[in-house]
């Protein structure tokens, strides 16, 4: 069956919902909007691990067209942010444009009919003058291939794709990774599990976050005080441009960043041999700072431990360390993230001539502005390489570019042309500007899901989210061919 939508945005999450609004406001009205899940949400349909919530504040994790004044505290749980991103979709008309349940595994240029053609695994087709990848970085939960871990007779799953079905309360379990999702369940199901054995490979650099549901009082006066939501928005934008300066500058600002984080880290950590074993050996900023006030207190739970020697292997019954330790248990949580390198493949995209992305992309993915490839002739990625935040908001990042590809398209619109081509010397001008400015910032300083393996960042924004939103705010015709 070939259907015939005219865009095609392969995602609806955060990122495909806010293309779909930007693009029907200016008018353009035959959108299709395909996504794997039986509905919207993305990252916030498939991640409801216990404690689940944004850790960027609500009032800055939405969208600035459609800001909310009721959000129960100032990062909300993951129903709470579904809710929103329904709601949303539904207020501006987009939901009915989603076909749920259906996986796309490739998308076609046709050189002479300037088309796309977009596959889903079941073999249904969707027709497209222009494409909108939006599936983000952090959809492939990743497992990682540890000697024995098909030999394990207890139950295991991995965060991203929670068992709620799996009952922990009296059960021995392993958690596996200590990055941003499993400081958010670890302290949520640490008091119903008969032991934790939490595997931590690297330390991390905490900051208080205590996430208390609002106070009427101040519910109330962000429902009601005229400019309070605004203000409150600008403030936080402020704090979060200060992370991103605290990261790029690691000598200076970033020192403040560590001796912030030090003493509060020490004031949550009393057991001096805990806090030897957690604390991070890297700069500052280089891998996630993450925010948490309830963490550090449950790893000092009687019922939890932290391992910090290497796996060497998964047992029929637990897990075995380098040190010599066998720990028995029942369940084995996997936290240990997603193929963030990999971006939208096992995807296959060609584009003109039938060259493969994954052949242009094969010394590390590079976009100009991080959504347009040359010889993709009207594909837009979204959440592509380089657009990662570090200290901002994702959901600024998204919908400048759902405002750039809006702007390329009306280029295309109004021009009658059938597609718009981004330059090769704009792209390698724009990639290289990128990379340049992650010179001297903390980044560089250590390993992290945010390079390849050559060492290359391939993930992450290196400046300010205001440089984003300037660097995306125009699109020069001259920069990009406009095939006829
Ligand atoms: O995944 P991660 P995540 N043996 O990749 C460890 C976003 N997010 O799901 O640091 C042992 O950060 C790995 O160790 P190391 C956010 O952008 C947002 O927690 O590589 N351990 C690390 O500790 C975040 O950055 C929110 O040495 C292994 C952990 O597993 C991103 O999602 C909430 C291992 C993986 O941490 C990913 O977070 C949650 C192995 N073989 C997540 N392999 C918000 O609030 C890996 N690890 C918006």
């Amino acid at each position: 069956m070939t259907s015939a939508g005219n865009i095609v945005i392969v995602g609806a999450g955060f990122g495909g919902i806010a293309a779909a609004i930007e693009l029907q406001s200016h008018g353009f009205t035959d959108i299709t909007i395909l996504d794997a899940a039986p509905e919207l949400g993305g990252t916030w349909f498939h991640n409801t691990y216990p404690g689940a919530a944004c850790d960027v504040p609500s009032h800055k994790y939405s969208f600035s067209f459609a800001q909310r004044r009721d959000w129960s505290r100032l990062c909300s749980p993951q129903a709470e942010i579904l809710d929103y991103l329904r709601d949303v979709a539904h207020s501006y008309g987009v939901d009915r444009r989603i076909v749920p349940n259906t996986t796309v595994t490739s998308c076609a240029w046709d050189d002479a009919a300037r088309r796309w053609t977009v596959t889903a695994a079941d073999g249904r087709t969707f027709d497209a003058y222009a494409v909108v990848i939006a599936t983000g970085q952090l959809n492939r939960p990743v497992t990682p291939s540890i000697e024995g871990a098909g030999t394990f007779t207890g139950h295991t799953f991995h965060s991203a794709r929670w068992d709620h079905d799996h009952d922990l309360r009296g059960k021995r379990v392993a958690v596996i990774g200590t990055g941003a999702s499993a400081v958010q369940f670890v302290p949520a199901i640490a008091p119903d599990v008969a032991r934790m054995t939490v595997f931590q490979r690297t330390g991390n650099w905490f900051m208080p976050r205590r996430n208390r549901p609002y106070p009427a009082a101040v519910r109330a006066a962000i429902k009601h005080v005229p400019g309070l939501q605004a203000y409150r928005r600008r403030y936080l934008t402020q704090y979060l441009e200060l992370l991103t300066a605290m990261i790029r500058n690691p000598d200076r600002l970033g020192r403040l960043g560590r001796a912030l984080s030090s003493a509060f880290m020490r004031s949550q950590l009393k057991d001096p041999e805990l806090r030897r074993k957690i604390w991070p050996d890297y700069t500052f900023g280089c891998k996630r700072v993450l925010f948490s006030s309830t963490y550090l207190p449950a790893l000092q739970r009687p019922n939890v431990d932290v391992v910090t020697a290497p796996i060497t292997r998964i047992t029929p019954t637990g897990v075995q360390d380098a040190e010599g330790g066998h720990h028995e248990v029942d369940t084995i949580i996997w936290a240990t993230g997603f193929a963030t390198r990999d971006f939208m493949f096992p995807m296959a995209i060609t584009g003109t001539g039938g060259r493969s992305l994954a052949d242009v992309w094969a010394k590390g993915p590079h976009a100009h502005l991080g959504m347009t490839v040359p010889g993709f002739p009207s594909l837009f990625v979204m959440y592509g390489p380089n657009t990662n935040t570090s200290g901002g908001s994702i959901i600024f990042f998204l919908e400048a570019q759902a405002r750039y590809l809006r702007l390329a398209l009306t280029q295309v619109r109004e021009r009658g042309a059938s597609a718009i081509d981004v330059r090769q010397e704009t792209e390698a001008a724009s990639d290289a500007a990128v990379q340049a400015g992650f010179t001297g910032t903390a980044w560089t300083r250590c390993d992290s899901w945010y390079r390849d393996e050559e060492g290359r960042i391939i993930t992450n924004w290196p400046r300010y989210m205001r440089d984003y939103e300037k660097a995306t705010a125009t699109l020069d015709p001259a920069d990009h061919v406009f095939l006829p």
